[in-house]
């Protein structure tokens, strides 16, 4: 089964569609040129499967690259004008003796991504040492792109670079732009005559600027045309010169790559990543808003931030520039009903500004609705600082709006619904990117399996070690056990990025208590545990706790994931029995059940541990039980007093995660493959609808189920894709 990939498939058909036999158009007729940052993401989709492809791309960008370094917010297809405003007969470029001869330009850069894009193109082309020589051609001109935006665009040296155009900022017309267009006062009178081309692709207007924004727009390019695209006069003139925190986010992170890049063609890594640092700690002292918890743009004509919170001002988490406290608060910020909180249910994340303002608009281009390239960054970001949840709820987002709603440009933040232009270039491309990466995990952790297989032949029993005097009463010890996992929980789990922290974990005092008292396990009577909440937080503490001491136990370096042998062959004696975790959790907590794709149920008929079964199973358990999929839930401590509260909102953030997402128009839910292995738990199929209905938070998608669940298909996410490269 080809799970998600009839919509890749769907994807890359957009992307040959807009192909134009060197360059991806954005969008097949409302943008027919090349577009700077649009071709770095389309670029970074394309790597995935045509290397040959996103190398040209990003070449015939270059290709027009200004010779101060500068690269163009849009190459002009010599072939294509006509249908597009401002083409070359405004921007006058020749006017400029850089622009390289015999290339059609506009006179503006835009966000620099496309560092990011080479690297990935080396990262996932199949045959990475193939694409060394590309990366020497590129690197020079990187390079050069970069130092352009720190010697023209950052006049104070403070390591962060201005933006002198709403179009160099790729969020046009974003209301933290308002305030220095306001002050321009323009004279139609004087303004060059021009008429916009935007409106006539058959988009409501009202979904895209407005013409007292075009004439600001047309006002600032004739301005730079008047100073022949001097930096030096322009910066003396523009009345529109602003730090932005997505532009510099982009650079500082693209520093990064820059780096990568340079270390794999020996060159010297030392000015990309002092641009990093410098940018990194500029965009934390200088542009952070305490009270906002939010990133500011900065006006430098004005001397003061721009107090108007977009989502732009989370994207330093994209850079790692925001300091971790930054990012606490900037969590909370984001997490809320500003920005469609978590499991909110009536909206998509990340709306383009705070809904709870009076200018937002849920349809206006970069007024409210949401961008995927925007969504794709801050999973990132947000990932790189462990939100793990927030980050799966951005990225199902990414997923589902296009295959609910269609690849458009961008999305209404309430109904989902597509705005602008269908068979949008990032959109597709950014959806093949995520698609791939889960299926990157999975092969990564298909490979730790194959390595954990080989070490594991036969039984290993983690609590044989010496007998020692009882360290607690027989009574004490389930209790002692389980204050030992929490101490454990406290100390080396990071719950919210659901990591441990084996190699401090292995060396702690902790650790070697704990391992003590498994050893009392031995002479531990199971009878002595009574009533079913500590039964259930019993045998999932121990569960996550022996593929936790296994791992550690057998040394294996990397997260043990989805490899069965330690699951059913490593073991705690518990009484006169061994126990693995499969054990644990089909026998104990699944009452006896048959794993997935077994014969036979867990233990025989005259296993005598079946004298202990919890009965009947929740099925919340398998969003407690760290199972060794990427899809299971961060490993946490249960505590038998709050464990069913515990085990609801582990159903719930697994239920509202990119793990389900329902298609109503396809009369179809992709689900993870949970809902099939252990689909008798839920009580089927019926069981499994009722399950989702019980705790999706989304109202549509809870009502599309309950209208039409008879003919709802399911589909499994991960385990079954077929894209093989
Ligand atoms: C939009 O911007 C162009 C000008 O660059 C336009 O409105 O005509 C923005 O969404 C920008 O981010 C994007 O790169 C471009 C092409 O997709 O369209």
């Amino acid at each position: 089964m080809r799970i998600f990939g009839n919509y890749v498939d769907r994807a890359k058909d957009i992307l040959d569609g807009n192909w134009t036999g060197s360059y991806t158009k954005p969008a097949p007729s409302l943008y027919p040129h090349q577009w700077n940052w649009d071709s770095g993401f389309i670029a970074m989709g394309r790597s995935h499967y045509d290397t040959r492809r996103a190398i040209l791309e990003i070449e015939t960008l270059f290709d027009a690259q200004w010779q101060n370094g500068m690269v163009p917010q849009i190459v002009f297809n010599p072939d294509a004008l006509g249908g597009y405003f401002p083409e070359p007969d405004f921007w006058q470029t020749d006017r400029c003796s850089k622009v390289p001869p015999g290339k059609l330009t506009s006179g503006i850069t835009m966000p620099p991504v496309h560092a990011i894009a080479v690297e990935k193109i080396y990262r996932n082309a199949r045959r990475p040492r193939t694409v060394l020589p590309f990366l020497e051609r590129i690197y020079p001109k990187l390079l050069s792109l970069h130092r352009y935006l720190y010697r023209e665009r950052d006049p104070k040296n403070e390591g962060l670079v201005y933006i002198r155009h709403p179009w160099e900022s790729g969020i046009d017309n974003s209301p933290t732009w308002d305030g220095p267009l306001r002050k321009i006062s323009v004279d139609r009178a004087v303004l060059p005559p021009y008429q916009r081309k935007d409106l006539e692709h058959g988009i409501d207007p009202g979904t895209r600027p407005t013409d007292g924004d075009y004439d600001r727009y047309v006002y600032l390019v004739d301005l730079f045309r008047q100073c022949d695209y001097d930096e030096a006069k322009i910066r003396q003139t523009c009345p529109f010169l602003i730090q932005d925190p997505l532009f510099n986010a982009v650079l500082c992170r693209a520093n990064e790559s820059l780096a990568e890049i340079a270390r794999l063609i020996n060159e010297s890594v030392e000015m990309p990543i002092s641009w990093a640092k410098k940018t990194a700690g500029a965009i934390r002292e200088k542009l952070w808003h305490g009270e906002h918890q939010i990133f500011d743009a900065f006006d430098l004509v004005a001397n003061e931030p721009i107090e108007v919170d977009t989502a732009a001002g989370f994207l330093p988490l994209y850079a790692g520039a925001a300091s971790r406290e930054q990012a606490g608060l900037i969590y909370h910020r984001l997490d809320s009903t500003s920005f469609c909180a978590l499991q909110q249910g009536n909206c998509f994340t990340v709306p383009n500004y705070d809904t709870q303002k009076e200018g937002f608009a849920r349809s206006n281009y970069w007024r409210g609705p949401v961008w995927i390239n925007i969504n794709w960054m801050l999973a990132h970001g947000l990932r790189r600082y462990g939100y793990t949840l927030k980050a799966d709820s951005l990225q199902k987002d990414l997923l589902q709006l296009p295959l609910r709603f269609g690849f458009y440009e961008y999305f209404d933040s309430f109904e989902g619904t597509g705005y602008g232009s269908d068979n949008f270039g990032w959109t597709a491309a950014l959806f093949i990117d995520l698609v791939h990466d889960f299926y990157e995990g999975k092969k990564a952790s298909q490979r730790v399996a194959a390595k954990a297989r080989g070490l594991f032949s036969l039984d290993v029993v983690l609590n044989s070690g010496e007998k020692m005097p009882d360290l607690v009463a027989p009574s004490e010890l389930a209790g002692a056990l389980m204050r030992s996992i929490r101490g454990l929980r406290d100390s080396f789990y990071d719950t919210t990025r659901g990591r441990v922290d084996y190699e401090a974990l292995r060396q702690s005092p902790q650790y070697v208590q704990y391992r003590l008292l498994t050893n009392d396990l031995r002479r531990f009577d199971l009878s002595r545990l009574v009533g079913r909440r500590d039964k259930l937080a019993f045998w999932v503490n121990l569960y996550n706790t022996i593929v936790v001491d296994g791992i550690v136990s057998l040394n294996i370096r990397r997260s043990v994931q989805e490899a069965p042998e330690l699951f059913s062959r490593v073991k705690y004696a518990i009484g006169e029995d061994l126990f693995s975790a499969d054990d644990m959790e089909h026998g104990m907590l699944r009452g006896n059940a048959r794993p997935w794709l077994h014969l036979r149920r867990q233990f025989g008929p005259a296993d005598p541990r079946k004298a202990w079964l919890l009965k009947p199973s929740d099925p919340r358990i398998h969003f407690a039980l760290v199972c060794g999929s990427r899809s299971c839930a961060p490993i946490d401590y249960y505590d038998a007093t709050t464990i069913y509260a515990q085990l609801e909102e582990a159903a719930k953030s697994f239920v509202n995660s990119s793990e389900v997402i329902v298609l109503p128009d396809e009369s179809k839910v992709l689900l993870s493959e949970i809902f099939r292995w252990y689909e008798s738990d839920f009580g089927g199929k019926r069981g499994v609808l009722d399950f989702l209905c019980d705790y999706l938070a989304d109202d549509h998608a809870r009502e599309a189920i309950q209208q039409n669940a008879e003919n709802l298909r399911f589909e499994y996410i991960y385990y079954d894709w077929d894209l093989n490269r």
